[in-house]
C-alpha cells in the first residue's frame, strides 16, 4: 500500500513548465529581480490586493525582514503554539520571544494575556494565523496601537484565507507567508511580505538584497532573493490555486463530517461568516495525548502519516528559556494531530482515514 503523508507538494503541468524553462535558459537571467520574479510579485501583490509585497526566498527570513523593517529589537510578543520558524525567525534578529498564552477557541494569541507579558523592552507583537485560522485581529491591534508596538501577523498558513472580505494577510503592520512546497500554493521554497508603510517597504526592499540597490550600499542586509526557476513553478501553480482549494475542502470536508466526537474532533473554522478558508491544514483535537498516540499507530500500520503540527509548544523548548508557563497551550499542543490533506488525496482514503481513526477512538 502506498504511503499517505501529511502533505504532498502541488506540482505545475511538466510541459508549461518546460515552456517557462525554455525562456530562462534564452535569456539567461536565472536571479536578481529577473522577469518572472518581477511577474509573479505582481500577480501576487494583485491576488493579496495588497501593493507592497515581497516575494522572498523562505517563510523564515520573511519574518526577519518584516521585523527589520518595522525596526523591533529587544522583545516581542508571541504564540508558543506555531511552527518553531516563527520564533526562530526572532530570536535570528537577536529579539526574544516571549511566549504569550493562546486562546483555546481560535489557538491564536490570546489578546487579554498581553498585557502582563510586557517587559520593558518588548517592542512589538508576533501574532500567528495558525492553521490559517485568524487571531483576534481587531483586539490585537487595539492593543498594538494602545502601547505604540508594531504588530506583525506571520500568514505562514494563510494564503488564500480572506477576513471580512480582505486577505487576511492584508491585516496588521507587517504579514508574512510561506510558499515552502507543503504550503498550500507553492513556488518551491519561497515567502511574502506584505508591509504597509513606503519608507518600511524601501528598506525592506535594501534588507532582502544585501542592503544595496546598484551602487548606493546602504544597510547590512539579508540575501532573501528568490530564483527565476522557482517563480516559474509560482507563476503556474496560482494559475491552478483555486483549483487546488476546492479539492482541500471536499477532503476536508469528509474529514469534518466523521469526527465530530468529544474524543476526537476536526478543527474546524469554516462557520464563521466572515471567513473564506484556504483548507491548509486538518487539525484534529485528542481529549488525551494518550489516546492520540494510539491513533498515530493505528494509522502508522496502515502506512499513514500524520504529523504533530504543533508540539511540543514552542515555550517548552531549551533553546528558547523561557520562563512562560501557558498553560492553555500546553495542554492543548499533546493532543493536536494534523490529518493528511492535499489536492490529489483520494475522497476514498480520507474515509479510510476516517474509519482507521473511529475504530482506534472506540478501543
Ligand atoms: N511560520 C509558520 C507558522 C510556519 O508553519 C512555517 C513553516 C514558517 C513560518 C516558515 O516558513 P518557511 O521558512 O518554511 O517557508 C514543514 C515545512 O518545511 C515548513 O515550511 C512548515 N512551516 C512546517 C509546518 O512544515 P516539516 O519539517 O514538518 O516538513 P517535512 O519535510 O517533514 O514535510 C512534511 C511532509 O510533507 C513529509 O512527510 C512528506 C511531504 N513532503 C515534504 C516535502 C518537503 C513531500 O511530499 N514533498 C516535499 O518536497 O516542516
Amino acid at each position: 500500500m502506498e504511503a499517505i503523508y501529511v502533505t504532498r507538494p502541488v506540482l505545475p503541468p511538466r510541459k508549461r513548465l518546460d515552456e517557462l524553462i525554455d525562456g530562462i535558459y534564452e535569456r539567461q537571467w536565472l536571479t536578481n529581480n529577473g522577469p518572472l520574479n518581477r511577474e509573479l510579485t505582481a500577480r501576487l501583490a494583485a491576488e493579496l490586493g495588497e501593493p507592497r509585497f515581497a516575494w522572498v526566498s523562505n517563510g523564515t527570513v520573511a519574518i526577519q525582514l518584516a521585523a527589520r523593517a518595522l525596526g523591533l529589537s529587544g522583545s516581542v510578543l508571541t504564540t508558543p503554539l506555531t511552527y518553531v520558524a516563527s520564533a526562530n525567525a526572532l530570536r535570528l534578529e537577536g529579539i526574544a520571544p516571549v511566549f504569550v498564552d493562546v486562546d483555546p477557541g481560535t489557538m491564536c494569541i490570546d489578546p487579554a494575556k498581553l498585557e502582563a507579558a510586557l517587559r520593558p523592552d518588548t517592542t512589538g507583537v508576533l501574532g500567528v494565523h495558525v492553521y490559517g485560522v485568524p487571531c483576534a485581529v481587531d483586539e490585537l491591534a487595539d492593543f498594538a496601537k494602545r502601547k505604540g508596538l508594531p504588530l506583525i501577523f506571520d500568514a505562514a498558513h494563510a494564503f488564500g484565507v480572506r477576513y471580512r472580505g480582505r486577505a487576511l494577510a492584508a491585516y496588521g503592520d507587517a504579514a508574512t507567508l510561506s510558499f515552502h512546497a507543503t504550503k498550500v500554493f507553492n513556488t518551491v521554497e519561497g515567502g511574502g511580505v506584505v508591509l504597509h508603510d513606503d519608507e518600511a517597504f524601501e528598506l525592506l526592499g535594501y534588507d532582502m538584497a544585501h542592503g544595496h540597490s546598484q551602487d548606493d550600499y546602504r544597510r547590512v542586509g539579508h540575501n532573501a532573493k528568490n530564483s527565476e526557476l522557482h517563480a516559474a513553478v509560482g507563476l503556474l501553480n496560482i494559475d491552478d490555486h483555486a483549483a487546488h482549494v476546492a479539492s482541500r475542502r471536499a477532503v476536508y470536508e469528509v474529514y469534518a463530517a466523521g469526527l465530530t466526537t468529544e474524543r476526537a474532533r476536526l478543527l474546524d473554522p469554516t462557520g464563521d461568516p466572515d471567513l473564506e478558508y484556504n483548507y491548509a491544514y486538518a487539525p484534529v483535537l485528542f481529549d488525551s495525548e494518550e489516546r492520540l498516540l494510539r491513533a498515530v499507530a493505528a494509522l502508522r500500520r496502515a502506512r499513514v502519516f500524520p504529523r504533530r503540527y504543533f508540539w511540543p509548544a514552542l515555550h517548552t523548548l531549551v533553546q528558547f528559556a523561557s520562563d512562560a508557563s501557558c498553560p492553555v497551550a500546553t495542554a492543548l499542543a499533546p493532543r493536536l494531530l494534523c490529518l493528511p490533506l492535499y489536492p490529489s488525496l483520494a475522497l476514498a482514503d480520507a474515509a479510510r482515514i476516517v474509519s482507521l481513526l473511529r475504530v482506534s477512538l472506540a478501543a
